[in-house]
């Protein structure tokens, strides 16, 4: 490969991963004959701050070689949920290693009292603060810019606070204004117009996120110019982590069955049951063994439930939620028996609607083989050591309408919103009732391997950073609200996870 092949590849590479590359450093990296595999230790060596990498970053990642660099890999990687790598005999004799590792079921202190709220956001901010902090940056609390200390801060200097959004618009000529709180007090913000990255980055932000800045101080000191925006983001996972495709089972994911609404899809689901037990009736799903399946899991809205929203009682073939229980365990009590089914609940179901929702009640539990799993909303569970943050979503809805080029259609991109901010419903007070518990059990303290939603009714699959984000639609055909609000449901469709590759397929009982 010539010299100028050599520089376009590494600078590709560094692209494709979201930085730029200093030339110096690209003259080291040429010089070394560096191979892919070494830029990939350097990549996973830096910060998560750094955006041009410098030949110091190309020092510390190629020192010591292969050993030293893998150990900071371990560190920069170290809130990373990792799969094991798999014995390819595994498939002759299967076994399940299914543990729930986070579930408000039981934990809940929430009581309502108006001063839990100040505890439960005090939670929040610390949290994500701490992952802000990792970037190496010093940020100053808001206390010390007041007025009376302005004399601390140099005229023009930068300086980076953590905060938390409280109030956020667009000023009269244009600019957008972004109020920020932290534990010590308030200060006002602003991103000009004319840095149009930035103010794009910046019409993404919304209430209630913790985010860093850094910019620069008004003359009088009473406002900050900010020049970069933060997110406590997720680091980048290396796909040499994962196994081998079919050398480990496999996991069917989906949500919102909506059982007892008369819009349930009951001859596509019946055919679902029946290719779970081995029926050959779908079109499209020949490649997959269904032997090889070996959980379930649902993200909610498992039956559609009573009195959710008005007149819906005129849209139910089974009008007593006990009776949707009872006709969902009798699907379920279908399932094979080695396939291990895994239930969380959504709005839908008979929990409090306030989230984080507890695991379903024991009356309902009762109706299922006692193998079933119920999981609250949110939980992660580990399926042979693959971390699934399960969710239903109903945050979706505000991120849809708060956030610009956000879709229905598009479900993952409100998803990868999330894991951006590190939290599954960053907006307080729109949709999503919050129940104040002095831990936020939404926020995405330890990164997954896959993030699966649903309630939106659509269907999604992408990688965000080595995490695989998906939404598994329903099995509810387009509701009479959905037809005035013109939602267009994708329903009938699975995504069947490689637990060993995590490749995922999207399969069709339409
Ligand atoms: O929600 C399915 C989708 O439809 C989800 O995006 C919310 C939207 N939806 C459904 N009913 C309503 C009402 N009454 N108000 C607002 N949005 C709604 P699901 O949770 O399955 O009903
Ligand atoms: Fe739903
Ligand atoms: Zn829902």
């Amino acid at each position: 490969m010539n010299i100028n092949d050599q520089n376009s590849t590494i600078i590709e590479l560094f692209a494709q991963a979201g930085y730029q590359i200093d030339p110096n450093a690209l003259s080291i990296l040429i010089e070394n004959n560096s191979s892919p595999g070494l830029i990939n230790t350097i990549m996973d060596s830096l910060d998560e701050s750094v955006l041009v990498v410098n030949p110091e970053h190309i020092r510390i990642g190629l020192s010591g070689t292969f050993v030293s660099s893998s150990i900071t890999q371990e560190a920069s990687l170290s809130e990373c949920y990792r799969a094991p790598v798999r014995d390819p005999d595994y498939e002759d004799e299967w076994t399940w290693d299914l543990d729930v590792i986070s579930d408000i079921t039981d934990q809940s202190t929430c009581v309502g009292e108006i001063g839990e709220f100040v505890d439960h956001f005090r939670d929040r901010f610390t949290r994500l603060s701490e992952l802000l902090r990792n970037r190496n940056i010093s940020f100053r609390p808001i206390e010390s810019l007041s007025r009376r200390t302005t004399g601390l801060v140099e005229g023009r200097e930068e300086v980076s606070l953590i905060g938390m959004v409280s109030d956020i618009r667009t000023s009269k000529n244009g600019h957008r204004m972004i109020e920020i709180e932290d534990t010590t007090g308030t200060f006002r913000t602003m991103v000009l117009k004319k840095n149009k990255e930035l103010f794009d980055r910046a019409m993404k932000l919304m209430l209630d996120e913790v985010v860093g800045f850094t910019g620069t101080l008004s003359d009088d000191g009473n406002l900050l110019f900010i020049n970069d925006i933060m997110l406590p983001e997720i680091p980048i996972r290396r796909s040499t982590e994962l196994g081998e495709p079919g050398s480990s089972g496999l996991a069917v994911l989906i949500s919102d069955v909506h059982v007892g609404s008369d819009t349930f899809l009951e001859p596509e689901w019946l055919a679902f049951l029946e290719w779970l037990n081995g029926g050959t009736n779908t079109q499209n799903n020949g490649s997959i063994d269904v032997g090889d399946i070996k959980y379930l899991v649902v993200a909610g809205d498992l039956v559609d439930g009573i009195g959710i929203y008005p007149d819906q009682d005129k849209e139910l073939s089974i009008i007593d939620v006990y009776d949707q229980y009872r006709k969902a365990a009798e699907y379920f009590n279908q399932i094979p028996e080695h396939i291990k089914v895994i239930i969380s609940p959504g709005n839908h179901d008979v929990v409090r609607q306030a989230e984080p929702q507890p695991a379903l009640p024991d009356n309902v539990k009762q109706m299922f083989r006692p193998e079933v799993v119920f999981v609250g909303n949110p939980a992660v569970v580990s399926m042979d050591g693959v971390h699934t943050l399960i969710y239903h979503g109903r945050s979706i809805d505000d991120l849809i309408a708060t956030l610009p080029g956000m879709k229905y259609e598009d479900p993952v991109k409100p998803m990868i919103e999330m894991l951006k901010c590190r939290h599954l419903s960053p907006i307080y007070g729109s949709k999503v009732s919050i129940a104040p518990e002095r831990t936020d059990h939404l926020l995405i303290d330890k990164i997954p391997d896959i993030l699966h939603c649903g309630h939106v009714h659509t269907v999604g699959c992408t990688t965000y950073r080595g995490v695989k984000v998906v939404n598994s639609g329903t099995w509810q055909s387009q509701t009479e609200f959905q037809r005035r609000m013109n939602l267009q449901p994708d329903p009938a469709r699975v995504a069947v996870v490689d637990l060993g590759s995590l490749d995922i397929k999207i399969i069709s009982f339409k």
